[in-house]
């Protein structure tokens, strides 16, 4: 690893993760989780079931209520990541792993499964990024410097499926990958590939994980996501993950790193919960020892990110009753088709908000032993091992998928006949085994199956990599790195032509959704009529706007003709200099020492209260209160009037008062009235021939400084602002 080092007020730097990459070696292989603190400390609060805190995150929104501290809950959570382009994909992932993803999933190109070798070079994919050594390592590498930089080991994740997944296999053992999934099942049901083919492929592919640690998640939850009633496939879920769990440990795997793929099959208004955590139930009892990866529902979901985020919520309710031990947050792009940067990040957060809400929840409750939740989890098992018994009387598992037994929506033994049909001889790579013979020799590490090493004179169990002096495995040096190999699409041609964008360095910005300069933006538009003309009024309203290439990504009724949501994205037609942005200072805070001193030579008095019919006083409390840091501290004396205050009696009782300041706060922010407040305070402190005595301050959760000047404040003060910088401006505006 070169010198290169994440620094906290910088870019990644892509090119740095580029060079030199054909020496890169990966530091680990295998998969890691988090590690539990028991009773762990963070501000005021103690935690049961969280992990090792970060060295450096993004907290949730309201963190800074509560000293900025980021709670990490005990499940790994993973983020999906499928843009095309493997260099903006870093960029996300060092995002994600701020806001606590530590389980970076690539989803590959559509199409890969059915090509029979690894592809190479790093073309931009459709759906996905290509799989391919030079992307992996990039990433890999790439996490490498992330983990440095938060403190906590990232796992990155890809598929060992299809017709090339013992290859792919190899080339994950070789590049440090930890995470992969692989089931010959998904093969042989969603991919059409030759059934034989797919389990001889697994054999060695399970093998090489098995040697790497490669935490392994099987493909069971395709069923829920395919069949049409979702919740009817229950039983066979278990058998998917029965056959896939069995035949790994057949293959050498460790308990531990065998991952089943589990989704809760219903959602809302489905009585998800009644459906649901039986089934999570079942699975906990009958796969015991093996590791849970809870995924959300994306069968139902439509296009609503607010309908998304309850689903993913109400699954997460359901990880934590049950103990999942790996999290996903796939909401971006198998839920809504809308792969971008901040439903990655957004998926983060509510899984680290609700897991972390949710921390010591099993302290207080527990599932019940008896009644509806035991009865229903039982009778999901008989009808799994129903399943199971009859696929065996069919004379096994390819028989009864030839006889298309799986993925009928019928729930067991209810059969409607609309299974998936695939035939023993038939698919992609049909009839491409070969027997091995009796001289057959592979002389390379986690090989599986007849080897006839005796033969060339090892000793029973040794590794056959020996005859050679060391495969890949032990000798990288070995393993043949393809750079790019076409010439037209590949990274440094694509990174070319954004190069302007580039940080470190870049001159100008645009507006990004998936991909630097990609200049995509979305509007969210509400229009009171029907779908259809809503529809069609933000199409025009966007081409009014001068956006290009406006679509709209989602729809929402409010009311069949009162009301439509709508959101579209579009692609903007101009950049921006960055040197030519008005980028607005911090402003000056004074030391707290200096503003003691200014108060002390010369002090003042301020009324003060919420103004108009506005009874909200958290705000304005937190700046004059001594407890939480405001003015009072300084010696600023302070007369409070309340809620609700008139303009007139604020202006009044600084003159009955003698006072140097006025500051009213406004939430209520409808029809501008917070503005309007305002106005009236500066007109009849004018009226009343006092305004260029007093300094006269205003804030609130929707008060800009800039509007607030023009309505007539001497200064504005808007979220996120506390006792100093109100004290600072007292001390600078004051007019006597
Ligand atoms: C998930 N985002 O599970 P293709 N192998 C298995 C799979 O389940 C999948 C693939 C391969 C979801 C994705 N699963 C659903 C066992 C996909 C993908 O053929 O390249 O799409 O393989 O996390």
């Amino acid at each position: 690893m070169s010198d290169y080092k994440l620094k906290p007020d910088a870019a990644l730097d892509i090119r740095e993760i580029l060079n030199g990459l054909e020496h890169y070696r990966p530091r680990r292989r295998g998969w890691t989780w988090r590690k539990p603190v028991p009773n762990l400390k963070l501000g005021s609060f103690t935690y049961r079931d969280c992990t090792e805190p970060l060295k450096r995150n993004v907290p949730l929104p309201p963190a800074h209520h509560f000293g900025n501290i980021d709670p990490q809950p005990q499940p790994v959570i993973t983020t999906e990541i499928a843009s095309g382009r493997f260099e903006d994909d870093i960029r996300r992932m060092r995002m994600a792993a701020h806001h606590g993803a530590d389980h970076i999933m690539v989803i590959r190109t559509a199409g890969q499964s059915h090509f029979d070798s690894l592809i190479e070079g790093t073309p931009q994919g459709v759906g996905g990024v290509p799989i391919t050594r030079k992307q992996v390592r990039a990433q890999r590498k790439a996490l490498d410097y992330i983990e440095d930089e938060v403190g906590r080991p990232i796992n990155y994740h890809s598929y060992v499926s299809g017709v090339a997944g013992p290859e792919i296999a190899v080339m994950f053992a070789e590049e440090g990958v930890n995470g992969a999934h692989q089931d010959p099942q998904y093969n042989v049901i969603y991919r059409n590939i030759n059934m034989l083919r797919s389990f001889v492929d697994a054999c060695e592919s399970k093998h090489v994980m098995a040697w790497a640690g490669i935490a392994q998640i099987d493909g069971a939850h395709n069923a829920n996501a395919t069949a049409r009633d979702a919740w009817k496939v229950m039983p066979e879920l278990m058998v998917q993950h029965a056959i896939n769990s069995q035949f790994s440990l057949g293959c050498g795997m460790r308990r531990d790193l065998i991952c089943l793929s589990t989704v809760p099959p219903t959602a809302t208004p489905a009585p998800c919960m009644y459906y649901d955590l039986p089934y999570a139930v079942a699975l906990r009892d009958l796969f015991d020892g093996f590791r849970m990866r809870a995924q959300m529902n994306t069968k139902y979901i439509q296009s609503s990110v607010r309908e998304a985020t309850v689903t993913h919520v109400l699954n997460m309710f359901i990880s934590k009753l049950t103990s999942a031990d790996i999290q996903s947050t796939i909401t971006p792009d198998e839920g809504r088709n809308v792969p971008w940067h901040i439903y990655n990040i957004e998926a983060c957060d509510t899984a680290k908000q609700t897991l972390v809400g949710l921390d010591g929840l099993m302290d207080m409750v527990e599932l019940k032993d008896t009644g509806y939740l035991r009865e229903k989890a039982r009778e999901l098992k008989e009808r799994a091992i129903l399943f199971m018994e009859e696929m065996i009387e069919n004379g096994g598992y390819f028989k009864a998928v030839a006889e298309g037994q799986f993925v009928d929506s019928g729930l067991f033994p209810e059969r409607n006949g609309d299974g998936i049909v695939r035939a023993i001889d038939g698919g992609v790579g049909a009839g491409t085994l070969i027997q091995r013979a009796e001289d057959y020799l592979a002389p390379v590490t986690a090989h599986f199956g007849y080897n006839n090493t005796l033969a060339y004179g090892l000793e029973d169990g040794e590794d056959p990599a020996t005859l050679i002096d060391g495969c890949t495995f032990q000798k990288p040096e070995l393993i043949q790195y393809i750079d790019e190999l076409d010439e037209e699409d590949n990274v440094n041609v694509r990174m070319a032509q954004t190069e302007e964008f580039r940080q470190p360095g870049g001159e100008y910005i645009k507006p990004e959704m998936e991909w630097l300069g990609d200049g995509t933006v979305m509007l969210t538009m509400f229009f009171p009529t029907n779908e259809k003309v809503a529809e069609a009024a933000a199409l025009e309203a966007a081409k009014r706007m001068n956006l290009q290439e406006a679509e709209i990504i989602s729809r929402e009724v409010m009311h069949p003709v009162d009301g439509t949501r709508i959101e579209l994205k579009a692609k903007v037609p101009f950049e921006l200099k960055i040197a030519d942005l008005e980028i607005q200072e911090d402003p000056e805070v004074y030391t707290d020492d200096e503003l003691r001193e200014a108060f002390e030579k010369k002090p003042m008095t301020v009324v003060c209260g919420t103004v108009g019919e506005d009874e909200h006083s958290v705000g304005l409390r937190e700046i004059i209160d001594i407890k939480h840091g405001g003015i009072e501290k300084y010696g600023v004396k302070v007369h409070y009037l309340g809620t609700s205050v008139p303009p007139e009696k604020l202006v009044n009782a600084a003159i009955e008062l003698g006072a140097q300041g006025i500051l009213a706060s406004a939430i209520i922010s409808h029809d501008n009235i917070h503005y309007k407040n305002i106005a009236l305070v500066d007109r009849l402190a004018r009226e009343q021939g006092v305004r260029d005595k007093l300094v006269f301050l205003a804030g609130g959760t929707q008060v800009t400084p800039e509007l607030a000047r023009e309505a007539g404040a001497d200064e504005g003060f808007g979220r996120g602002s506390k006792g100093p910088h109100v004290a600072t401006a007292l001390v600078k505006l004051r007019k006597d």
